[in-house]
């Protein structure tokens, strides 16, 4: 299982929020790319990028922080945040853009997925189920659909997605653990690649997770305020 950890934009700042509220901040840090820069020299070998302005509608910021990261690491980078038309899609998978991460664009035009995956290949596409009280949400987690992940899961998997980010937002950045039921059920309902994302605070939960069938794990928080540490999450990595 790949433990990835998360850098996430605010502002041209790398942050961690609570639940995904903005105004929530607890942890700021200048430069995301020398940010990005450290993970990989700790031994990342995927970087799990989110531009958060980009989520909460406005595209247009990060892209410059991005473009740096890009050009400071060598792992592959996974991004997602605003990527929202066909043309973000293919504008960032030329500039170097590892995996894409789609949300809203995906719950929006399920068919765009299946576009893109034939276009640039299932292996750069990934979708993003964020899911709160059961319901996948979108647009920076303020709109509900009436489907569960699984749900969504089977539709994209057939759609020809390559990979799903799968986040618990009802556990995410509130450092309490994850719950293991709703990636059970997912993982159950899809073949494809899942990355689990929300809650992973303790070397237990990641070594729990490792157990699962999780393609990889994202972790945020727990890293930056030094509740995991990296170089032991990484004993559960299998290449
Ligand atoms: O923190 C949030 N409120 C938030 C967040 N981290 N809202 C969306 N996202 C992430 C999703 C996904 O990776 O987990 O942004 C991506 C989706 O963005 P979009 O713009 O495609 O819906």
């Amino acid at each position: 299982m790949f433990v990835i950890p998360a850098v996430d934009i605010k502002n041209g700042k790398c942050v961690q929020l609570v639940q995904g509220k903005p105004g929530t901040e607890q942890v700021v840090i200048e430069n995301p790319e020398k940010v990005a820069e450290k993970w990989e020299k700790e031994g990342a070998s995927l970087l799990h990028v989110i531009n958060l302005d980009g989520a909460f509608g406005d595209a247009g910021t990060n892209l410059d922080v991005v473009g740096s990261i890009l050009e400071t690491v060598s792992i592959p980078v996974q991004l997602g945040g605003g990527i929202r038309t066909k043309e973000d899609c293919a504008k960032l998978l030329n500039m170097g853009v590892n995996k894409v991460i789609l949300g809203t664009m995906a719950i929006e035009h399920p068919e765009y997925v299946e576009e893109l995956s034939s276009e640039f290949g299932s292996e750069r596409i990934m979708v993003a189920l964020d899911s709160k009280d059961s319901k996948v949400v979108f647009k920076g987690w303020t709109e509900k659909t009436k489907k569960t992940a699984p749900e969504f899961g089977k539709l994209f998997e057939e759609k020809g997605a390559g990979g799903i980010l799968f986040t618990n937002v009802d556990v995410e950045g509130l450092m309490e653990g994850f719950k293991v039921e709703p990636l059970l059920e997912l993982l159950e309902a899809v073949n494809i690649p899942v990355v689990y994302s929300g809650g992973v605070t303790s070397n237990e939960d990641v070594e729990k997770l490792s157990k699962t069938g999780a393609y990889g794990v994202v972790i945020g928080s727990a890293l930056y305020r030094g509740k995991i540490s990296f170089k032991n999450a990484l004993k559960y990595e299998k290449q």
